[in-house]
């Protein structure tokens, strides 16, 4: 007889704070979009990195699955498995399900997690569809299983281990998080920075999904970190580098001056990023500011280079990364991430200024190439002073100092005017005499605007481009936000219109680099956009149509043949006749299926067995592989030309479960069972259940006017239909603005009852800023392959 589970106060407790955890779970890990489901692998890895820090782990695994579950493993102690006296259950369950339990066990250890990160994996496992966690210690393998944070399995031995660690793989819960698509680059970003700030661990890092993977490991530490940031330009100096331990807080940094004028300072606390700063980056710049001007006053340096520097002098071109350990770190700012803890920024300063004066002392050379460097851009920042006031000043006349180039609108509510930044002088003609003259302003821009990435301020100001552009605008330039007069600003909607090439994706890229840079409220207010004119332009006599991208193409097409032809479909009992919307539809599923049918071979599963499995009329999941189904399965797939087996696959790490399929031709695909759970599986097997069931064994007649002829499979129809709907017409893939007439801009780019415009967001200002930097730094590659990604799917452009 089995006893219902018995509740007691505890587990009641437990309950409820898991389900707190499930109810508002933005409270404990910030939101549910992207960001919040990339935070469970951050949570879970930091885990690890504590691990790694305490000195027990060396090596962390990450590999992402097809059904979008996450393995982490590592080589640590592994997590505790005796019974917690207090709790009367395993440690690692407590861990598991117990806010915030994660390091109680630990009394001894320096465990400086926590903070932003530092949630617990209870809260993981909360909000998981499943979690499993297997663990290796004193020569035995355990493992449990959770489901939506509660226990589904005891703890169970279930093999014995020569080594240990910990693995802990879940899938999280879709009913929770808005997306549970993982970003190979977003987690890939996080792993290299950690590895960097833990040297000697290595981060191992897969992607089943794509193939792509990376290892990280880095004994250069910090030092290596600023000499790779600046591997792109030119460091005109040795890295510098320090590390201490003061009151048991540790603090490392390097430094490195190279040939542009940007500067990229990176600052840590307990291994997380502080993108808003802190004690420590206060501490970091004081030193080097007051560490600069000292040696300038002490040495003997000729007297051209006798200057009084500011904190923005000392920092042009400067590459430096500041990473702070402590026990119990505060985060503060809008997003938790500066750093609060008032003890640090005197540490760090005295550490740095000491550090500095004997790096100088001993390093003539570089400290004088140093000091030319600062002194040259204290002198531009002075030369850049005079020239704002200049503007300003002109600025100032009077109203018609409006650049000349600019054809206004009429409405001087900024509300409701927009300006239409255009490329190119034709363009920005058409534009002219296609706008709504009452709201829509007009401002051609000839030719590339400066790069202002790698412009100083002056000569960025002494540009014709950008200086009609600041004037248009009306709401004043500045290095520092406070300079910019937002209530100023003449236009409410500032939109980028180029054209769908290369040019036009560089000039883009251009304008918004340098909007990011100079305006960024404006464009967190929500005032920046940029246009979408169409990507195809069809025509038929006088018919004439622009078309938006693929998908409308495709749709387009469909819609103008759907009329003229009729699809029979033939060799099954109840034959079929599609025309007109059926056609369509029909056609849109198996377009669809292509398009999975494409992604599935990009996996190694060909067509063949892929629509094969599709069409077993058992639509397959992990669990029922293993309750049973598979030999089904393997009873229809052997009538088909398959055979199949199940394979256990323990590597002594992580056991896995694959099905191989062979076609008895030599050739093998092995499918681990979670690409049933997949996104490409699941909505593949409904849309074929569905054309299963409207077409049956898949011949077809195509009927048209004259002529009626047989195909036989669903890709050959869908190629056969597309082939006829093209027939007759011109399709131009349309490059450039000028192509268009006034009216036609209007209509499809310009009008807003029609147009779709994308609004340029500023989710992570501090990310963007990274984007552009990659893109706009002295490296060119980056930049180039950018933008021929880009150049046809503005869409993408994640900014
Ligand atoms: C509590 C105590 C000990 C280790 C851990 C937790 C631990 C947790 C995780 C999570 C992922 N990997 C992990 N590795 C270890 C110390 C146990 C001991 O003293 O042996």
């Amino acid at each position: 007889m089995t006893q219902p589970k018995q509740y007691n106060a505890e587990s009641i407790t437990i309950l409820e704070g898991l389900s707190a955890v499930r109810k508002r779970p933005a409270m404990y890990i910030g939101s549910t979009d992207a960001r919040g489901l990339h935070h469970l692998v951050y949570e879970v890895v930091d885990n690890s990195i504590d691990e790694a820090m305490a000195g027990y782990c060396d090596t962390i695994i990450v590999n992402l699955h097809i059904d979008n579950s996450v393995t982490v493993m590592d080589n640590g102690r592994g997590i505790p498995v005796d019974m917690h006296p207090k709790e009367n259950r395993p440690a690692v369950e407590v861990v598991m399900t117990v806010l915030h339990a994660g390091g109680k066990f630990d009394n001894d250890s320096y465990k400086v997690s926590g903070g932003l990160h530092g949630v617990g994996v209870s809260c993981v496992n909360a909000l998981s569809e499943y979690l499993e966690v297997t663990v290796r210690r004193d020569g035995k393998k355990w493992f449990q299983k959770y489901e939506r944070g509660v226990p589904a399995t005891q703890l169970k031995n279930i093999d014995d281990a020569v080594d240990s660690g910990t693995m802990i793989r879940f899938r999280p819960d879709e009913e929770i998080f808005e997306t549970n698509q993982f970003q190979y680059d977003v987690l890939r970003k996080r792993f290299e920075e950690l590895a960097y700030l833990n040297p000697g661990l290595t981060i191992d890092f897969r992607d089943e999904r794509t193939q792509r993977s990376d290892v990280f490991k880095f004994d250069g530490g910090i030092g290596q970190f600023v000499a790779d940031l600046n591997s792109g330009s030119t460091g005109i100096h040795q890295t510098i580098s320090g590390s201490a331990e003061v009151d048991s807080i540790s603090i490392d940094f390097g430094m490195q001056y190279n040939t542009s004028y940007k500067e990229v300072m990176l600052t840590f606390a307990n291994n997380i990023r502080t993108k808003e700063g802190g004690t420590h980056l206060m501490g970091f710049k004081s030193a080097l500011t007051r560490a600069i001007n000292a040696y300038i006053q002490n040495s003997d340096l000729p007297k051209k280079l006798k200057a009084k520097l500011s904190g923005d002098d000392v920092r042009e071109g400067l590459t430096a990364v500041v990473s702070v350990k402590l026990p119990a770190p505060q985060f503060e700012g809008q997003t938790k991430t500066k750093l609060g803890n008032s003890e640090v920024s005197g540490l760090v300063s005295g550490m740095v200024y000491d550090k500095l004066n004997t790096f100088f002392v001993e390093n003539p050379k570089d400290a004088r190439a140093i000091i030319e460097k600062v002194v040259d851009a204290h002198r531009a920042r002075e030369a850049a002073r005079k020239a704002k006031d200049l503007v300003r000043r002109k600025g100032a006349l009077s109203d018609n100092s409006l650049p000349g180039k600019l054809a206004d609108c009429q409405t001087k509510k900024p509300e409701e005017s927009e300006l239409f930044i255009v490329e190119g002088d034709s363009a920005g003609g058409s534009a002219k005499q296609g706008r709504d003259p009452r709201i829509q302003a007009i401002l051609p821009l000839r030719g590339k605007i400066l790069n202002v990435e790698r412009t100083r301020f002056d000569k960025m100001l002494g540009n014709k481009e950008i200086k009609a552009l600041i004037t248009a605008m009306g709401a004043g330039i500045g290095q520092g936000e406070d300079e910019i007069e937002l209530d100023k600003l003449r236009y409410h909607k500032i939109v980028i219109m180029t054209d769908a090439d290369v040019d036009g994706a560089h000039i883009r890229t251009l304008l918004l680099t340098f909007f990011f840079r100079h305006y960024p409220q404006l464009i967190e207010h929500g005032y920046l956009y940029i246009a979408q004119p169409p990507l195809f332009r069809v025509h038929k006599g006088k018919f004439e149509k622009y078309i938006k991208d693929e998908g409308e193409y495709a749709g387009y097409l469909l819609e103008r043949i759907a009329g003229d032809i009729e699809v029979h479909s033939i060799g099954c009992d109840e034959p079929r006749v599609f025309r007109t919307a059926t056609l369509v539809r029909l056609m849109n599923k198996i377009n669809f299926l292509r398009d999975k049918t494409l992604e599935a071979e990009q996996l190694g599963i060909g067509e063949d067995l892929f629509h094969k499995l599709l069409a077993f009329d058992v639509k397959l999941t992990p669990a029922s592989l293993d309750n049973g189904e598979f030999e089904t399965l393997k009873a229809y797939i052997g009538e088909r030309g398959y055979s199949a087996e199940l394979e256990l696959s323990d590597d002594g790490l992580e056991s896995r479960r694959y099905v191989i399929f062979d076609n008895g031709k030599g050739h093998r695909t092995r499918i681990g069972v979670e690409f049933f759970n997949s996104k490409i599986f699941k909505q593949s097997y409904d849309r074929f259940a569905a054309v299963m069931d409207q077409c049956g064994s898949h011949d077809f007649q195509l009927v048209k006017k004259d002529t009626t002829d047989t195909i036989s499979g669903i890709f050959n129809l869908l190629d056969a239909v597309f082939a006829e709907a093209h027939k007759g017409i011109n399709i131009q893939r349309y490059k450039g603005l000028g192509e268009m007439n006034p009216e036609q801009l209007w209509q499809t780019t310009m009008n807003p009852e029609q147009r779709t415009m994308l609004q340029v967001t500023v989710d992570d200002a501090a990310e963007a800023d990274e984007l552009f930097s990659d893109l706009m730094g002295d490296q060119v590659e980056p930049r180039r392959q950018f933008i021929e990604r880009n150049a046809l799917a503005v869409g993408d452009l994640d900014i």
